[in-house]
């Protein structure tokens, strides 16, 4: 009765969200950077009349918090050494793409960009932490939208491509956990961000960048991701053999419950986990793009993105070695209800089951069995290994007056998933490990605060941009510690 040997834990982390040094050692803006809050329909970007082009215009009233982010890109080797001091064996960044090649089309990569990611996975070795390595945390550089419209243009595969081998090179023997694309499967609520979409040929409205995203511009980056997505997998094999190449997918959507019995409410329920999660997965993990989808561009023809026989037959040829996931929330589908999305996933109807939630103004409903039923679904349609990549909790916290944080919530919360992730394994599910997200405070993606806080280590930073950047253990550090040390067994004692 314990977690399976080499069960990977650790937390998880994205460049953008905490590296700062946004425009350091040749590094150029990625999407993210223009935007505070990537649930904000309103990026830092203009449309120039004279040029017929959208340019980068940051707003002076905002704080882009994410530019200095926790500065880790300058103390990654103190903060590393925290997560080592819990135990991990493994922690999950991203390479921002745009160190690597600061606009995206390049042909030859930025140096210091590549040494710094070869210092930093280094470093985790040396501290005995597998490096679980996203290629695209919603950082497709600003370039590639503003002069190719991003993923809709299927250049970008081909600057991808040149992306990823000059990684899989680079860091063959030193990362062996790769993931594609962040979230991706939610573009088509946020294409600007999560699809790397952007209408630079006619925008119907030149005040709303992400509203004149068409729906054609929409599915034809669906595809052309899907083919990048294929091509990651054959190249990351073709490199070496024991990179392990996953997707990673937004899951709380599959934890979407019908409101009732009502056939409509059951099938409505159906469609939101198939259009929030499997409309993407299925194709990255099972190589076919499902009928529903195809469905859609039949009753809408122009929707219909251009194929070709050979990119489908990658997508085919080329499924992902495991599933990577964020779990935060389940949802309640209602044919009235509003079933409004965030970074969380969908949430739809109030649960009257669930009676805890994070805190005002998040207020995502906390629900562990849900990560349970997320894994049995996951695996009972793709049987492959699963990787936990995301679970864990905002909330808003301040140093007390003897300089400490206690955070029996975020401990509660941890291992109430955790003893659901260990059921979900004794139904038989093949789960790699379980990453905490933001395991030390970073900014947050969907809004981007400092005030919204998942970490252990407790980061001084706050949502001016003031702070000292020191950084302090919460109370919470020694319990996620003691249960990576018994490998989960002092969980499971107790019950
Ligand atoms: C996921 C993202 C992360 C992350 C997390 C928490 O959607 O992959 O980048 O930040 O959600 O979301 P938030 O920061 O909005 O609370």
């Amino acid at each position: 009765m314990s977690f399976p040997k080499n069960f990977l834990w650790g937390g998880a982390v994205a460049a953008n969200q905490l590296e700062g040094a946004w425009l350091e050692d040749g590094k150029q803006p990625n999407v993210t950077d223009i935007m505070v809050g990537i649930g904000t329909r309103d990026p830092g970007i203009k449309w120039n009349e004279e040029t017929g082009k959208w340019e980068m215009c940051l707003n002076p009233e905002k704080k882009y918090l994410s530019h200095e982010g926790i500065d880790f890109y300058h103390r990654y080797k103190e903060d590393l050494a925290l997560m080592a001091g819990m135990g991990f064996n493994c922690f999950r960044t991203s390479i921002a793409w745009g160190r690597i090649f600061p606009n995206g089309d390049e042909s030859e990569p930025n140096e210091p960009g590549l040494k710094f990611y070869d210092d930093l996975f280094t470093e985790m070795r040396n501290l005995g932490m597998e490096p679980v390595i996203t290629l695209s945390h919603y950082e497709t550089p600003l370039h590639l939208l503003t002069e190719y419209g991003g993923w809709s243009n299927s250049k970008l595969i081909e600057f991808w491509k040149n992306y990823v081998t000059t990684v899989f090179t680079r860091y063959k023997g030193k990362v062996k956990y790769w993931l594609t694309f962040n979230e991706v499967n939610a573009m088509l609520r946020n294409p600007f961000v999560a699809g790397g979409i952007l209408n630079i040929t006619d925008p119907k409205d030149k005040n709303d960048p992400i509203g004149s995203i068409t729906q054609e511009e929409i599915w034809q980056g669906y595809y052309n991701i899907l083919v990048a997505n294929a091509w990651t997998v054959k190249i990351g094999h073709e490199i070496d053999e024991n990179n392990l190449v996953g997707n990673m997918m937004t899951a709380s959507g599959t934890a979407t419950y019908p409101d009732d019995c009502n056939p409509d409410n059951v099938l409505g329920a159906l469609n939101t986990q198939r259009m929030a999660v499997f409309y993407m997965c299925d194709p990255m993990a099972l190589g076919e793009i499902p009928g529903y989808v195809k469905r859609i561009w039949n009753e809408n023809p122009s929707l219909t993105p251009k194929m070709d026989e050979e990119g489908l037959r990658l997508i085919r040829e080329n499924t992902v070695d495991y599933i990577a996931y964020s779990y935060y929330r389940s949802a309640v589908y209602a044919v009235d209800a509003n079933m409004i999305s965030n970074t969380g996933g969908i949430a739809g109807k109030k649960n009257p089951y669930l009676k805890e939630s994070s805190p005002k103004p998040w207020s995502w409903a906390v629900d562990p069995k849900g990560l349970r039923y997320t894994m049995n679904v996951l695996n009972d349609r793709y049987h492959k290994p699963q990787f936990i990549v995301e679970n864990g909790i905002g909330l808003d916290e301040n140093l007390d007056e003897n300089g400490k944080i206690d955070d029996p919530f975020r401990v509660r919360y941890l291992e109430m998933h955790l003893k659901q992730v260990h059921e979900a394994i004794l139904d038989g599910v093949p789960c790699l490990g379980y990453l905490w997200w933001g395991p030390i405070d970073v900014v947050s993606a969907g809004t981007g605060e400092m005030k919204k806080r998942y970490g252990f280590v407790y980061v001084d930073r706050f949502n001016d941009g003031t702070g000292t950047l020191e950084r302090v253990k919460k109370n919470s550090y020694d319990r996620y510690k003691e249960i990576i040390e018994s490998n989960g067994e002092v969980l499971l004692k107790e019950e």
